[in-house]
């Protein structure tokens, strides 16, 4: 009888670790992804593509395909790259939605949205 009992009680529990171990396997699926890497190319002039929705934290690469440097300049001024070369590149971290341009060429524009 002592046996029977020493069971159930084992039994019950075994139901709350078994649902702490279930929370815990959603937990780490459903956390966020890591981080991705956006890549917009500098080409005749223009930021490809110019318009780009990633998730907040990712990663953008400007990278320089003419033949002459641009930068990577904030609509606002408050932020820029330094002038790059051809094949030379440029990121930053993305942390909210941004419109930005090139300041050696100011037709040139971008916009960065956070989905
Ligand atoms: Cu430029």
């Amino acid at each position: 009888m002592a046996m029977f009992r020493f069971f159930i009680k084992s039994k019950m529990s075994a139901l709350p670790v078994l649902l702490l171990a279930l929370a815990l396997g959603a937990t780490t699926r459903w956390k966020r992804p890591e981080p991705r890497t956006h890549v917009v190319e500098i080409r005749h002039m223009k930021f490809i593509p110019s318009e780009i929705t990633i998730a907040k934290g990712d990663k953008v690469v400007w990278v320089n395909k003419d033949f002459f440097a641009h930068d990577v300049t904030g609509k606002d001024d408050s932020w820029s790259s330094k002038p790059f070369q051809q094949n030379e590149s440029w990121s930053m971290v993305i942390t909210e939605d941004l419109s930005y341009y090139c300041n050696l060429h100011k037709v040139m524009k971008g916009t960065i949205r956070i989905k």
